[in-house]
């Protein structure tokens, strides 16, 4: 019975041998065929994929035919081309020629045919054309604005409208509060932050909320946690010791953040969290925990020589920052979910739903067979419930 595990799992009761988890192996790693090179995976979490992308002409060629496959909404194809440039990225060399690629999964017929004609042209006609596409390249601008998704960039795209310039000029067009944010600190949040801007984010978000007590634990999540330099945002986890005792966290700290000046913009969304319900299993669905989407004012140095014009004239930058704050007891699965990447989290549902018959995500890991919610205290935990060998944070980047 699922509402009583949980309230056992709430209460801190210990969970009966038989509901708990049967040991499972990790699939068998095979060679490839004729050489001792191991087999590659098709998910991507049994495989370790650092930054040291030794395939970026190709994996940038199929993003960008995934990117494209997402504009004109083919979720399939889409797919597909995301995960042929995963498990390149994956890669520990660079491929010289498509006979390199044999053996490997995920790729298919139209990821080889663009892997094929770079190989021996330099670049993909497919891609070249899409690059050139004015479409294209409208919906990557406009997509490229807090708050606006492939929808409502596609809805200004058939109203013939084609810079940012002739949004914020057409008066029938109405901006939702995100989308204003999106298009006043434009300037600021399209330039990518870097480490040093997140970790002085990481400094002012703790002092907000340390005024809530000394058990808060705030930690960096997100493209910084798995190594990257540069991010579109700065993504934090914060928690307090006691499950239940976080509910006034994040208005507290948003309005420490106000007092201070800093807040630009804020959409706070109250926790909907309720593991009594069984978990959606969408990946695209958001998770329920209380979260918060903040433009925030980052101090920098009024550098005089590098200002261009009297209009840039100011010491702050605005900076995107996502706050969630999930119960304790819930805190490794949301910790591991916000850690991505994106692809990393897909193929870890994938895994643990065809594999394990198990459903994962952002809230919990659900044992079909033994009808019960497994707990877990560390991101190993979860690995170990999966049977899977621990992925660093820094070795998720699929
Ligand atoms: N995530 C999730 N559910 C979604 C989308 C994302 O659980 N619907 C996870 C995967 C990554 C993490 O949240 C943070 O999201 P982003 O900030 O968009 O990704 P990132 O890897 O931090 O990329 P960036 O460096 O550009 O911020
Ligand atoms: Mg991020």
């Amino acid at each position: 019975d699922i509402t009583w595990f949980t309230e056992s799992m709430r209460a801190g009761r210990p969970v009966p041998v038989e509901a708990q988890h049967r040991i499972q192996k990790p699939l068998l790693q095979t060679s490839l065929p004729g050489t001792s090179l191991p087999a590659v995976s098709q998910y991507a979490c049994q495989r370790r994929t650092t930054l040291d992308n030794h395939n970026k002409l190709l994996t940038d060629a199929l993003e960008v035919l995934a990117e494209n496959c997402e504009f004109n909404d083919s979720k399939g194809p889409c797919l597909g081309f995301r995960r042929a440039a995963s498990v390149l990225k994956s890669l520990t060399t660079a491929l010289s020629c498509l006979q390199d690629a044999v053996g490997l999964p995920c790729l298919g017929d139209e990821s080889k045919n663009v892997i094929e004609e770079i190989f021996v042209c330099g670049s993909s006609s497919r891609v070249e054309d899409i690059l050139a596409d004015e479409r294209y390249q409208t919906l990557k601008l406009f997509t490229s604005v807090f708050g606006v998704g492939p929808k409502t960039a596609e809805k200004w795209y058939r109203r013939g409208l084609r810079s940012l310039e002739e949004i914020c000029a057409d008066s029938s067009i109405h901006l939702n509060r995100m989308q204003e944010a999106g298009f006043l600190y434009y300037e600021d949040i399209s330039k990518p932050v870097t480490v040093a801007e997140a970790k002085a984010m990481d400094c002012i978000i703790k002092e907000a909320a340390s005024c809530f007590g000394s058990g808060v634990t705030i930690n960096l999540t997100g493209g910084f946690r798995r190594g990257k330099t540069f991010g579109h945002d700065v993504d934090f986890i914060l928690t307090v010791p006691e499950p239940g005792k976080e509910d006034g966290l994040l208005p507290m700290v948003i309005g420490r953040l106000r007092s201070q000046g800093l807040l630009l913009f804020s959409d706070f969304q109250e926790s909907t969290f309720d593991l009594n319900k069984m978990p959606s299993h969408r990946f695209e669905a958001m998770d329920h925990f209380q979260k918060c989407f903040l433009i925030l004012k980052l101090r920098t140095a009024l550098e005089e020589g590098k200002q261009r014009g009297p209009t840039r004239r100011r010491d702050w930058k605005a900076v995107r920052v996502d706050l969630v704050v999930p119960p304790v007891d819930r805190y490794a699965f949301c910790l591991l979910g916000w850690s991505g990447s994106t692809q990393f989290e897909r193929d870890l549902r994938r895994f643990a739903r065809l594999e394990r018959g198990m459903l994962l995500d952002n809230h919990g890991l659900y044992d079909k067979a033994a009808n019960t919610f497994l707990p877990a205290k560390t991101e190993e935990d979860i690995f170990a419930h999966l049977g899977l060998d621990y992925i660093e944070p820094w070795q998720r980047n699929a």
